[in-house]
């Protein structure tokens, strides 16, 4: 076991592509406990909320452990047999492009490699797509489009040497939570200046000394005044402008748009462009407020434009930085696992890169065509084209636009197999054959980082039941169709070896992705291997691209593209008057089947929201704590209101999180239009149209369980408790009797009851005790039930009289909603701290309450709530 402690194995996180290094000790328990590692240069031993709370989710309780077809469990050469003979089939039936394989940009690179080796090789369709569709592939054709390659110029350092750091489109302090705190860290010492372009206020602005919220999708427009306003400054890095093409027609086209459009006061954008075009040391972050968007790959190269212009690309401190959302997304874009790729930055459409990858693996034949992207691939699915599909490591019947038509169509699908590490998802409970897989903790492999830092996953956990590594379940399915010599895998070495050899053929081409100096890697290398970041061949190693040109396109030279303004597609009417912008919470990961088996991470936000502003919601009748309903054109969804001035008028925000599994109503991509970037294909999730409207429910309700519950109401949404789990409810018609509907809703026909009624019309109390031990408990009213939540949800150890009171008694005081998850410290502890005790700053609370004082993630928060409290009382 390599690095600190004897015991202590070094991996990376699994969540997002910050690519933090790990420390993993097993707890002896089947749990693991997990520290930060100190020497990986991605993080330096931080970690965020869900990094630290890992250890919580690795339980086998939600494992799925064996194999199933048709939901009856078989074993492992009955499933692969089934899987290779209908894939098969399917193609001697109905030909190479009747089957599709739809993975993830979490799959380490030599899962990747198989499946897309599988499908471009030997299947001979590309009909292999990933959720980096619906992340990262207006960035990819951006980077393409100006770059003539799909590489990130810079690297995290860069965050602490630039004196400008903008961030577009991005919550990095939520979602990218120890890049943040690099560059809070450097703020702190130097002074960073920190800029945010979103139309919402997210925790990003609580240290930053600018915001522009801008009309969604009007990015473009903002990025073509700050080229405008570059040349008039006189700005333009002539010298290195000799290493690109295409200024004027941008400038030009640039000078057309009308920055009216981004709604933003002229003062405002030209104090940005000021401070932009004076700053030598920018580093323009960007994300999903980007990508997401029927514009997306327009706005990459409308900011990439800027920085090509004035020769801030690739420099110490200078540059474009597309972070990456998933784990493995920038491996993925490596290993070729989008339709229109081939492996190692090699080209479908040029003959000589086909011929090249297809001698190396020895295929029959690499198809010259792109294969369908993902929102096309379930459109094929639903009308019938695609005939056998797999799934691998993604929940698409949750994550993708128009989700319940995509439901509709994988349900409909002759053949579907779903590889998971569970069988309670959206999408696997669809599944024809469904494949246990190891999970991180479980599996050996290789992930790449935003910056490009390739660095090792490492199995420290015994994999559970059946399970197995989803690199060995598809090459055994390979040597079943019939190509067992290719995939012929002992270990993920050997693959990582092969990818490293076809790299040095790419590198050959001329292509930057080489990293065939690992060639020759042997298992102790692998075993070994630190984290490195590519380039790796005997020419080049790591180090940043373009700060003297030298890009791809057969010239070498850059382009700067013309790009013009758009309005996102889906237009708000008198039917549909909001604008619906969807994304991620701090504590939760997308579909949340690893992060919600965390008590912790689940106490953060515990149930499904949608932000509106003050003056909507009192237009429409809605009230703090409310239930609304949404509705577009797509579908439908039920959410809790949350009133703030953090949306602007018009617009709402609800996070993509929530799943049949969860909260079956609300499911926020059921809403979200299936509309694409013409370029990209990337689905715009962030500018859908809706209409809200007061839920009129009968009766609220909140319940906690000491064992899992089955809500069968018109609005529930369940989360996990260190005691159990706890419930928010609601219904558009009344039971005729509460004690009937509590014993169905928690499964308990035998416990003895207590139950309170009253005080008023509607309100019911009841308390369910086995053994004398209180094991669940139900709050009704015919108003929002306001009872302490975060004190109840530790039931059984709550005392039974000040249970049915739903307050905790007098010398207990209720902490309030869990700011800090690392240490459970509540927002009303950490009010009545800088009340009672004078604490004025982060650091003083964190002093006293310990609140942000492990990984950081709520210290915009805290200081959220410092601002709020000092402007109480500067008001009294
Ligand atoms: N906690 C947590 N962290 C995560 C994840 C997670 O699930 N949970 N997922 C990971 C993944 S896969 C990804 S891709 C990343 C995503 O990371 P981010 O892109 O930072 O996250 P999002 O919340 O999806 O969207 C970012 C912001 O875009 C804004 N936005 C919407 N429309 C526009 C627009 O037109 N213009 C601009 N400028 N901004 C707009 C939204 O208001 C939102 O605040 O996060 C990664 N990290
Ligand atoms: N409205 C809206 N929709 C969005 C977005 C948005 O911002 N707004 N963001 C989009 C983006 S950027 C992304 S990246 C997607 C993410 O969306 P998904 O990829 O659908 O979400 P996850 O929950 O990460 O799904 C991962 C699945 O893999 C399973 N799994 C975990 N470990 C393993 C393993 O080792 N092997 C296998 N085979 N399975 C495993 C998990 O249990 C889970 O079911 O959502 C997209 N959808
Ligand atoms: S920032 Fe958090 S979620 Fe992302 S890799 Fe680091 S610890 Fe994991
Ligand atoms: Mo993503």
């Amino acid at each position: 076991m390599d690095g600190a402690g004897c015991e202590a194995v070094r991996s990376t996180c699994p969540y997002c592509g910050v690519g933090c290094g790990v420390l993993l000790t097993p707890d002896g328990a089947g749990g693991l406990d997990v520290r930060g590692d100190p020497d990986h240069p991605a993080n330096r031993g931080r970690l965020c909320s869900k990094g630290s709370a890992l250890g919580e989710t690795v339980g086998l309780g939600q494992r799925l452990l064996a194999p199933q077809i048709g939901g009856q469990e078989v074993d492992w050469d009955t499933a692969l047999d089934t899987v290779a003979e209908r894939f098969s089939e399917t193609i001697a039936r109905h030909g190479p492009d009747s089957v599709a394989f739809y993975v993830s940009g979490q799959l380490l690179t030599e899962d990747y490699y198989v499946a897309n080796k599988l499908m471009k090789g030997f299947i001979g369709s590309a009909n292999i797509d990933t959720n980096s569709r619906l992340c990262m592939a207006s960035t990819v054709a951006g980077h393409k489009r100006a770059f003539g390659t799909d590489t990130v110029p810079g690297t995290y350092e860069d965050l602490e040497e630039a004196d400008l750091v903008v961030l577009v489109g991005s919550n990095l302090a939520w979602c990218h939570p120890v890049l943040y705190q690099r560059v809070l860290a450097e703020r702190k010492k130097r002074g960073t200046k920190i800029v945010v372009i979103d139309p919402r206020r997210t925790a990003s602005c609580d240290g930053a000394d600018m915001h522009l919220a801008l009309q969604p999708g009007s990015d473009v427009a903002l990025f073509n005044r700050l080229l405008v306003e570059i040349d008039r400054a006189g700005a333009l890095d002539h010298s290195y402008l000799t290493h690109t093409q295409g200024l004027e027609a941008a400038l030009e086209q640039a000078a057309l748009d009308d920055d009216a459009v981004t709604g933003l006061d002229a003062a405002q954008i030209a104090e940005f462009c000021r401070l932009w075009i004076g700053t030598e040391k920018v580093v323009t972050i960007f994300s999903q407020g980007v990508n997401q968007s029927s514009s997306g790959s327009d706005k990459v190269n409308a900011i990439l434009n800027c920085h090509l212009a004035t020769g801030r690309v690739g420099k110490p401190g200078s540059g474009p930085l597309s972070v990456t959302g998933q784990p493995n997304a920038m491996g993925g874009r490596e290993v070729g696992g989008l339709s229109n790729m081939l492996a190692c930055h090699l080209d479908l459409e040029n003959a000589d890169h086909r011929a090249a990858v297809r001698d190396f693996w020895a295929a029959p034949f690499v198809p010259d065509r792109p294969g369908l992207k993902a929102v096309d691939m379930f459109r094929a699915v639903g009308n019938g084209r695609i005939k056998a599909l797999w799934i691998i490591h993604t929940n698409p019947a949750v994550s993708m636009p128009d989700a319940d038509a995509v439901r509709d169509a994988i349900a409909a699908c002759p053949f579907t197999v779903v590889s998971d590490i569970t069988a309670a998802t959206d999408t696997a409970r669809l599944a024809d054959v469904l494949l246990p897989t190891s999970a991180w903790a479980e599996k050996d492999g290789t992930v790449t980082n935003s910056d490009r830092t390739i660095s090792r996953q490492r199995a420290i956990l015994p994999a559970p039941g059946a399970t197995r590594p989803d690199w060995e379940i598809l090459a055994e399915v390979g040597c079943r169709m019939g190509w067992r010599e290719a995939f012929d895998y002992q270990s993920p070495v050997e693959i990582f070896r092969e990818y490293a050899a076809l790299s040095g053929i790419a590198g050959r081409f001329g292509r930057d992705f080489d990293i065939s100096g690992l060639q020759d890697l042997g298992a102790e290398g692998y075993a070994a291997l630190a984290p490195t970041r590519w380039p790796v061949s005997a020419s080049r190693q790591g180090g940043r691209f373009f700060a003297e040109g030298g890009f791809y396109h057969a010239d070498g030279k850059a382009r700067i593209l013309p790009v013009s303004w758009r309005a996102p597609a889906a237009r708000t009417a008198p039917r549909y008057p909001f604008v619906l912008n969807t994304g991620r919470t701090r504590d939760q990961w997308h579909t949340m089947t690893r992060t919600a088996l965390s008590p912790r991470l689940s106490a953060h936000l515990a149930e499904p929201f949608v932000e509106i502003h003050p003056q909507d919601a009192r237009a429409l009748g809605i009230g703090p704590a409310d239930l609304v309903t949404l509705d577009s054109p797509q579908g439908k969804a039920i959410l809790r209101a949350r009133i703030t001035d953090a949306v602007q008028p018009g617009q709402v925000f609800a996070p993509m999180h929530w799943t049949g599994e969860t909260a079956p109503s609300a499911r926020i991509d059921a809403l979200v239009a299936a509309v694409t970037d013409p370029v990209s294909g990337q689905p715009e999730s962030k500018a859908s149209v809706v209409r809200v409207t007061r839920l009129q429910a009968a009766w609220y309700g909140f319940a906690v369980s000491a064992r899992p519950m089955a809500p069968h109401v018109d609005y529930w949404a369940l989360s996990t408790t260190s005691a159990g789990c706890r419930a928010e409810l609601a219904g558009l018609d009344t039971p005729v009797n509460w004690e009937v509907a509590a014993r169905r809703l928690f499964d308990l026909p035998e416990a003895d009851l207590t139950s309170v009624h009253g005080p008023g019309q509607g309100v019911a109390r009841l308390a369910f005790r086995e053994n004398g031990r209180l094991v669940a408990a139900l709050f009704v009213s015919p108003t929002p039930v306001a009872v302490m939540r975060d004190y109840l949800a530790t039931l059984p150890d709550a005392p039974d009289q000040s249970l049915l009171s739903g307050r905790s008694p007098a010398d207990v005081p209720d902490p309030g909603p869990i700011l800090c998850s690392c240490f459970g410290v509540g927002v009303n502890t950490i009010l009545a701290g800088i009340e009672d005790q004078g604490l004025m700053s982060v650091a003083a609370i964190g002093a006293a309450l310990q609140a942000g004082t492990n990984c950081g993630s709520c210290r915009p928060e805290l200081a959220d709530l410092l601002t709020m409290v000092q402007a109480k009382e500067a008001a009294e």
